[in-house]
């Protein structure tokens, strides 16, 4: 989607997350929440990365996602530079599973928030669900939308049959 009207920035600390940050892509998509993707790393590219933060409310952005894995300090370095609500999750990782990502995104020190996510792709998903409840607050038409996804989610359950 056009980077000039996105209301929801998704970085992600390496292309390797896209396959699961795709999730997050698409739901946003499926919610019509005009947003933009972009691989930058808290320590590959730090000076980017704050660039990049540091002009998103500016630009319009009024929530960043952020996926990291390992010594998962994507989702804080952004929070760092900005006022807006920053969504973090936590990538599953070859050796730990995740817990290092969990860990690293969510023990953030008391002043700075990371409003973190499950590991993976339930979190991925979950993320882009967060950013449109907390978009929906100022926009009724969304608000309707995420009603009836939940209202679909229900009737999908309880048509369920078994064996
Ligand atoms: C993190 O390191 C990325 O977010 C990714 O989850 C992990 C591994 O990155 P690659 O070595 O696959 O690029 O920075």
């Amino acid at each position: 989607m056009a980077e000039t009207s996105s209301l929801v920035a998704i970085v992600m600390g390496s292309k390797s997350d896209w396959d699961t940050m795709r999730q997050c892509d698409e739901m946003l998509t499926k919610f019509a929440v005009p947003h933009e993707c972009r691989v930058l790393s808290a320590h590959r590219t730090p000076v980017e990365t704050a660039e990049y933060v540091g002009q998103a409310e500016g630009r319009g952005i009024e929530v960043i996602i952020a996926a990291a894995g390992g010594a998962a300090h994507l989702a804080g370095v952004c929070a760092a530079h900005t006022v807006l609500p920053v969504l973090g999750v936590p990538m599953e990782s070859a050796s730990l599973k995740g817990m290092d990502s969990l860990l690293s995104t969510v023990q953030m020190p008391a002043g700075i928030p990371v409003g973190t996510l499950a590991i993976g792709g339930a979190g991925a998903r979950n993320a882009a669900l967060l950013a449109v409840a907390i978009l929906a607050n100022s926009r009724p038409e969304l608000k309707e939308k995420l009603k009836a996804f939940r209202r679909e989610q229900s009737e999908k359950v309880l048509r369920e049959t078994l064996p």
